[in-house]
This record gives structure tokens, sequence and C-alpha cells, in this order.
């Protein structure tokens, strides 16, 4: 039988020290942005052409201050991007990222992302750092709401307002279940992802442009304890020049298939 490099293009092939990394890891925790999604069709933020923010303007439609202005206009806009996403499929970037931790690795995903494309790619116990697209809560006593069919099946679009529910136990507005600028992340999920970047011995950084805090911290803890990172992205980021960061320039969902069926070949 070919060995699984012969399906691999050699633009894919891992770099040698990437493959040893990964091949020696036994705990690997990943720091995942918009760009392992790109592939499956959602936006990023920044970014030319297609990303979110080259149409629209963060600062009419992520942030607190509009919500409490204009939460129609939020609603829908959030309603829109998880239509989109709830069209979308997890790629092969997922899909391997699951498949690595069925092979006896720890395996802690954390992500940026507000999609459910890690979970639908088959990971589990994911750490999501700025909430989610399916999980709105009051805007005022922070109970959640059921992202129910109906919601989903709304006619949602970028610049449609959809007057949001109230809630239940207090009439306050629902609001989407994300973190804006400003806004604190969620203390659990933070906390548990600090223990896992400083707890690893691999850290695989994917399609982020590190420029967003605290989560791009997050590496910076795995760096202090000697920990090697691999950052995953066609581009470069502020953090590829670290030292103790090996950058991979290419897609999610080609290196990571691509490494994967490297580490199963025989050294
Ligand atoms: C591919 C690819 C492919 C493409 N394969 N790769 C310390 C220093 C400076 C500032 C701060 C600081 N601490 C806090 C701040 C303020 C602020 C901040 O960081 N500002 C900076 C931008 C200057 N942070 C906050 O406000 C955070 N809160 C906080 O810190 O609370 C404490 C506090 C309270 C009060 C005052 C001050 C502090 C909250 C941050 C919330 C972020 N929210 C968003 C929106 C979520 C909801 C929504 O989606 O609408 O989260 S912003 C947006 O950016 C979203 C993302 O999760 C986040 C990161 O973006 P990401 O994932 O990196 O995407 P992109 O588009 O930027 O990059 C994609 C990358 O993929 C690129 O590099 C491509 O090359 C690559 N790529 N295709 C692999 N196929
Ligand atoms: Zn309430």
């Amino acid at each position: 039988m070919k060995p699984a490099s012969e399906f691999i293009s050699p633009l894919e092939m891992p770099p040698q020290d990437v493959l040893a990394l990964a091949r020696n890891a036994r705990r690997v925790t990943v720091l995942s942005g918009a760009g392992i999604s790109a592939e499956s069709g959602v936006p990023t933020f920044r970014g030319p052409r297609e990303a979110l923010w080259a149409e629209f303007d963060p600062r009419e439609l992520d942030s607190v201050g509009v919500f409490e202005r204009d939460p129609a206009l939020v609603w829908g806009w959030y309603l829109w991007r998880a239509s989109q996403v709830r069209c979308a499929q997890p790629n092969a970037g997922h899909r391997a990222l699951a498949a690595w931790g069925l092979r006896g690795v720890a395996m802690t995903v954390v992500t940026q992302n507000i999609d459910d494309l890690h979970e639908r790619g088959g990971s589990t116990g994911v750490i999501h750092l700025h909430g989610s697209l399916f999980a709105p809560r009051c805007a005022t006593c922070g109970q959640p709401y059921p992202m129910n069919e109906v919601l989903l099946a709304m006619d949602a679009g970028p610049h449609k307002r959809v007057q949001p529910p109230h809630c239940p136990a207090c009439n306050g507005l629902i609001r989407p279940g994300v973190v804006w600028f400003g806004e604190n992340l969620p203390e659990e999920p933070l906390e548990k992802a600090a223990n896992a970047m400083s707890t690893c011995d691999l850290a695989l950084v994917i399609g982020t442009s590190s420029v967003v805090y605290p989560a791009a911290a997050l590496p910076l803890e795995a760096l202090r304890h000697d920990i090697p990172v691999v950052e995953i992205n066609p581009e470069r980021t502020p953090l590829s020049d670290h030292r103790g960061v090996l950058h991979w320039a290419e897609t999610a969902a080609r290196a990571l298939p691509a490494l994967l069926a490297s580490m199963a070949e025989k050294k």
C-alpha cells in the first residue's frame, strides 16, 4: 500500500520539526480562531475581501452600546450569522483535530469562535472564550434562553431588524450570548484555557490574527512555561516572531489532515 504521504501534496507536507513535536506530544492544547472555519465558508473578521468587517462595521453591530440603542438591529444580525453557520459544515481541519483526540492524546480545544463547527466536527469539551451564537441569554438577569427552531427559522438578514424576545423570568431583553469588546470573558472557560495552555506539551494556534486579548495572551502563557507553540496560518501574526513559535504557513483544512496522515506513518 502507498504510504499516506504520497496522498499529500508537497505544499502541505508538515515541516519536520512540527511533525516531531506532534508525534511526541501527549497533551495538546489548541487555540483556534475564525481562520479554522474559513474553509467551511464562515467569514473571518479581519482581512481583505470576504472578511466580515470589510463589509460590516463592528462598531455599528458588535457592541454593548449598539445593542442598548438598537437591539433589533443587533439581534437580526446575529440571527443571520447563526443561520449562516447552521448551513456550514465542519471542514477537514475541524475533523482532523477530533480524530487526533481519539488517538490517545489529551486534546483540549479552546476556541474564540462563536460557531459550533468544532463540536460538529467531533471534538468534545470545547472551551468557548467568546461565547456562542447558540446560547442567547437575558441582558438583565443573565438567564439562558433556548435558541429554538423558531428563532433559527426567522427570516433574518444582516440589516434586517428582528425584535429580540423577552426573558420569561424578568421581562428583560434577550441578547446574543457572545462577548463584545469591553466585556469580560467568561471566568471559568478562561481559567480552564489558561490551565490547559500551561500544562500541555504542545500548543497549536490555528487561524487567529492574535490581536484580541486576553485570548492572544494564552500562547504566551505556554511559551512562559517553555512549551513549544506551532502556529498554523497562511499569514504571519504578532505571535509568529516570538521565540519558541514555529509558523507553518498553510491553511487549517490542508495542514491538519496532512499532519495527522504523516504522524500515522512509520518513522
Ligand atoms: C486562516 C485561514 C485558513 C484565514 N486557515 N488560518 C490588552 C492589550 C490590548 C487591548 C486589550 C487588552 N486586554 C483587553 C483589551 C481590549 C480588547 C482587545 O483585545 N482589543 C484589541 C483588539 C486592541 N479585548 C476585550 O475587550 C475583551 N475583553 C476584555 O479584555 O475584558 C476585560 C476588559 C474589560 C473592560 C475594558 C477593558 C478590558 C473582549 C474581546 C471580545 C472579542 N469579541 C469578538 C466578537 C465576538 C462576537 C461576534 O462574532 O460578533 O470576537 S471580536 C472578534 O475578534 C471575535 C473573534 O473571536 C476575535 C478574534 O478574531 P480571530 O478569530 O483572530 O479572527 P481574525 O479575522 O482576526 O483572524 C483570522 C485569521 O485566520 C487571520 O490571521 C488569517 O490569516 C487566518 N486565516 N484563513 C488558517 N484557511
Ligand atoms: Zn431576565
